[in-house]
């Protein structure tokens, strides 16, 4: 029998005030906790209001695929982030950002994450969680950012393989015991208050480098419709880009795009 854990939202309310995210909106069901987050920044949202629901039905991923939250099994939720004057220059490293987040608090629970840059977090090479980065716009300038998590927490939270391009699993599945969705939901929430507090330090990108998969394997990375540029994983720039080595040992720099390991290689 599979047990579905309800969230309740006053315990989550009570819980998550205790870090200071005392702007919160919870959804039973919702079209995408992006959407909601992005249209209430727009309406002046303060600095880490949080938008969480128990079900999606229309979450989506980057280049608007799909992303699956069914009912009583993942945590959906986003961040709405209001960058001060010292974070503009980072803004580039948001998603390392929440991809930290999210490793080291599975990590603290005792499991060994990777993050597949740019944006998945995998637990022995299944994809565990997804991160989307949004942003709201005043003129040239980023009025605010929508920091958008998706994670695998119990089994039926793993979508089914036809779904999938990648394999998938969940923290339930890799840990083999119970965990509370609402647990790990504030242990991300309390490594994202550290880790934004670095934003823009040097510890940040070398913790999200020493994290990343693949390091030192030949990998593809394809980004929209160009020639996937082929690669060993090097490591990070500042900015967050990450740094290939071709066979001339030249270095490559991708901003944007999916890595996988070239099965030839
Ligand atoms: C992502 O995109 O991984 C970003 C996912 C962000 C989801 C959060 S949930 C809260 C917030 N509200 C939203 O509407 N979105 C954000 P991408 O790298 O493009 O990966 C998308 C691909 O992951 C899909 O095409 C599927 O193959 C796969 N996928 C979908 N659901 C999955 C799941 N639950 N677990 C593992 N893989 C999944």
């Amino acid at each position: 029998m599979v047990l579905l854990f309800n969230m309740n939202e006053s315990s989550l309310k009570k819980k998550l005030s205790k870090l200071n995210f005392n702007n919160l909106r919870y959804f039973d069901s919702i079209g995408s906790t992006n959407d909601e987050a992005l249209a209430w920044a727009a309406e002046g949202a303060k600095d880490l209001s949080i938008v969480i629901a128990d079900e999606q039905t229309q979450g989506r991923g980057r280049l608007n695929r799909k992303w699956f939250t069914p009912k009583g099994s993942a945590l959906a939720f986003s961040l709405i982030l209001r960058p001060s004057a010292s974070m503009r220059p980072h803004l580039s490293r948001t998603v390392g950002l929440a991809a930290l987040s999210i490793a080291d608090s599975i990590s603290r629970i005792g499991l060994k994450p990777q993050i597949k840059w740019p944006n998945d977090i995998l637990l022995n090479g299944k994809k565990t969680a997804g991160i989307l980065v949004e942003s709201v716009w005043s003129g040239d300038d980023v009025d605010s950012l929508v920091i958008g998590m998706g994670i695998n927490v119990y089994k039926p939270s793993v979508p089914p393989a036809e779904f999938l391009q990648f394999p998938a699993t969940s923290l339930e599945d890799e840990l083999g015991s119970e965990l509370i969705r609402e647990d790990v939901l504030s242990g991300i929430l309390g490594a994202f208050l550290h880790w934004r507090e670095r934003l823009g330090e040097d510890e940040l990108i070398k913790a999200w480098e020493e994290l990343l998969a693949f390091r030192g394997g030949q990998v593809e990375v394809k980004s929209g419709g160009e020639v996937p540029v082929t690669g060993r994983v090097d490591g990070l720039e500042s900015d967050g880009s990450l740094r290939l080595r071709d066979i001339h040992d030249k270095s490559v720099i991708v901003r944007f795009g999916d890595v996988s390991l070239r099965p030839s290689a």
